[in-house]
């Protein structure tokens, strides 16, 4: 299934006089305010987020899983999948690997179809918290972090391979996410986990060509529920001081105990230098892996407020790897991801809308209304147009849910692939 440009334009013909009185009234607002809405349209132009490669199916939860049929059998078809939401959007320019889930059988194949669709291989995963089949040794206690030597060699060897592989695509990053930890007290001698974890990543690290960056993810618990090696972005942070300069924090926004103030760690982060990527997704209560900006919409904003500041800020920062790292139980999954693009973008814009020079005034007038005033009044504005037209000036559509539905693509793909197809993932 590939969306052709007469059915971008076709669909952009609907709704193209509303947008155009939507945009032109922002846009003179705007302007008023001092605002460059030309730079504002074209950085959301450039925000590019990965799509990973085992979030185009449905997902699912240990009592159960629902498909939503027509799902990708295989790594090209998860690139069409790619394809389909980039041609729609225009911010889903690249793929995020899962290995070995999905490691490719011809490189040039898979590397000629994302080029075709103008999609680029970001950072690529390893996977050690579960047994592949042809293993000899078993990650049930542990990976990176092992008491047995032999399974940490196994895990580091596995590492270096997913580098092996992202460096014939074209990735220059390696995310590690460990399930490493305990369930039980007593179980685990927390200073060796940490330890070992540390000198497994040291080896990684050093089969790192020098354009590449090792991601460390943490996460408080699950699957492991009495302690996580690497629990915090703390614990990541030691972990990547303690492999060198190439290596960085990763944000996962599921990943903290509820109410922790994840803008703050993202601002500190990058005073530091060391936030290197970044996972999409909302929740309520853990992990939960729903739709970006479906739960906490106004905390997604005020991250964004310090990405911003920091990018702006903060050049001992490196780019940063974005990623949506959400699951679909109870929707379409490109219905899903296409609102998380747009509730990234959204938030995105507001921020951009905050006026940083006035705020800085007001926090060095210790001014705390002003302060809220200024946030407020960007999170409050409808930048809708402003992303609409992004897309349309890269090609896209105005609308990309209406679009999907009205082209009816998901029995598209139903036809193509068949019903009951199961797309490889958790
Ligand atoms: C773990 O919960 C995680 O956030 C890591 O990024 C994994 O790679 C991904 O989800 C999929 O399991
Ligand atoms: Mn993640």
């Amino acid at each position: 299934m590939k969306v052709s440009q007469n059915q971008i334009l076709e669909s952009n013909k609907k709704g193209l006089e509303n947008h155009n009185e939507n945009f032109d009234f922002l846009a003179n607002k705007l302007t008023k305010q001092g605002k460059d809405v030309n730079e504002l349209v074209s950085k959301l132009a450039d925000f590019q987020v990965a799509i990973p490669s085992w979030a185009l199916g449905a997902g699912g939860t240990r009592f159960g899983r629902f498909s939503f049929y027509g799902e990708p059998s295989n790594l090209e078809q998860k690139i069409d999948d790619i394809g389909v939401l980039h041609s729609l959007t225009q911010t889903a320019g690249a793929v995020s690997l899962h290995i070995p889930w999905d490691i490719p059988s011809d490189y040039n194949a898979i590397k000629e179809k994302a080029d075709a669709l103008n999609i680029k291989f970001d950072a690529v995963n390893s996977n050690t918290f579960q047994d592949q089949k042809d293993a000899s040794e078993s990650y049930k206690y542990g990976s990176l972090s092992n008491t047995s030597k032999a399974v940490r060699d196994q895990a580091i060897q596995h590492n270096l391979d997913v580098i092996n592989i992202g460096n014939k695509l074209g990735s220059k990053a390696l995310t590690v996410w460990l399930a490493d930890g305990s369930c039980f007290p007593g179980q685990n001698n927390f200073q060796t986990a940490f330890q070992n974890t540390q000198d497994s990543l040291i080896d990684i690290y050093k089969g790192l060509p020098d354009d590449w960056k090792l991601l460390v993810e943490y996460k408080p618990y699950e699957p492991n529920f009495y302690s996580t090696v690497i629990q915090d972005w703390g614990a990541s942070l030691m972990l990547a001081n303690g492999c060198g300069d190439k290596a960085y924090t990763l944000v996962d926004l599921g990943h903290h105990l509820p109410n922790s103030n994840i803008e703050q760690i993202v601002s500190i982060l990058q005073l530091k230098g060391k936030l290197g990527g970044f996972h999409f997704n909302d929740s309520k209560y853990g992990d939960d892996d729903l739709t970006v900006g479906s739960i906490k919409p106004y905390a997604l904003f005020l991250i964004f407020n310090e990405l911003v500041y920091g990018m702006q800020n903060n050049p001992q920062n490196p780019d940063l790897a974005w990623m949506i790292d959400a699951s679909h139980n109870v929707k379409d999954p490109l219905e899903d991801l296409i609102q998380s693009l747009e509730a990234i973008q959204e938030a995105y814009a507001k921020a951009m809308l905050i006026d940083q020079n006035a705020l800085k005034v007001a926090q060095l007038d210790n001014d705390v209304v002003k302060c809220q005033e200024i946030l407020q009044g960007a999170y409050r504005t409808d930048v809708r147009p402003l992303l609409e037209k992004a897309r349309l000036n890269a090609g896209g559509v105005l609308s990309p849910i209406n679009a999907y539905r009205d082209l009816d693509i998901r029995n598209i793909l139903i036809t193509e692939r068949g019903k009951h197809t199961v797309a490889t993932g958790l």
